[in-house]
């Protein structure tokens, strides 16, 4: 098959979308009709503190951090109504799916998109100011309501962070996967391969995972280091699992 038709992108449905019911008018707009793209991976996911840190990872230093992390954990958006905070992750593959979902969705800041692209997804989002305790506006919050990643490398790692190669078709693979021989626990952020009481199974022998994963977790259980962090992984392996917070 022509690689290019395998390019896959991610899609975040984010809770400012949920909330106001925004989801059936973007899943249309991207529907294969309009993009060509089909879809690959599809779920509904509570977002952990440690998979919103992950995904976010690149503005880890930025002022709008923490509020960012909030935002897209859904408690701006469903505060007194934690059930409902969740996001929808979407993998699409087909020819361009990057660029010709990021065309859609527009320009990160909605204020900018509604003046630069009227029409497209962001352009429904809107802008909040973030003040510190004494009021003082130190920055401000995009509720964009839509993610998708933005590069090559972006969509590995993020279509990595949220999906296990066993939520895609395996036809749809993009990715190297490989069944892992091994055991790997983890219990107080530390890796281990030998069950210990009140570990968690990140994952099990027979069990289909990231071949990038798989090394991470093999060169940390050796102390050696490693491209990926053991966050990266778990984050991951455990979605929807409330023992990762
Ligand atoms: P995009 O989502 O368009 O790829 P990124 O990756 O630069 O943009 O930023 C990720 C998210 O961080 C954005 N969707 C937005 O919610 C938030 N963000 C980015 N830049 C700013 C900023 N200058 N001020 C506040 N929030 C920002």
């Amino acid at each position: 098959m022509d690689e290019s038709k395998l390019e896959q992108t991610l899609v975040l449905i984010k809770p400012d979308a949920l909330m106001n019911s925004l989801t059936g008018y973007i899943l249309s707009t991207l529907s294969e009709f309009h993009t060509g793209l089909h879809f690959c991976g599809a779920k509904v996911v509570h977002v952990s503190k440690m998979t919103a840190a992950e995904h976010y990872a690149e503005h880890r230093e930025k002022n709008f951090f923490p509020a960012l992390l909030e935002y897209i954990m859904g408690r701006i958006h469903y505060a007194d109504e934690p059930w409902k905070q969740r996001v929808i992750a979407i993998v699409y593959q087909g020819p361009d799916a990057i660029r010709k979902i990021r065309s859609i969705v527009g320009p990160t800041n909605p204020l900018e998109a509604r003046m630069k692209k009227p029409g497209c997804i962001r352009a429904l989002g809107t802008v909040v100011p973030l003040k510190d305790a004494e009021g003082n506006v130190i920055g401000e919050r995009m509720d964009n309501l839509i993610h998708a990643s933005a590069t090559d490398d972006d969509a590995e790692r993020e279509i990595k962070l949220w999906f296990k190669p066993s939520d895609i078709p395996p036809l749809m693979h993009a990715y190297p996967s490989e069944f892992s021989e091994d055991f790997y626990y983890l219990k107080e952020n530390k890796l281990f391969k030998t069950y210990e009481p009140d570990c968690i199974c990140i994952f099990a022998p027979g069990e289909i995972v990231w071949k990038s994963d798989l090394d991470t977790l093999q060169q940390l259980s050796k102390g050696k280091p490693s491209s990926g962090s053991l966050e990266s992984v778990v984050a991951k392996y455990l979605i929807n699992d409330d023992r990762v917070a």
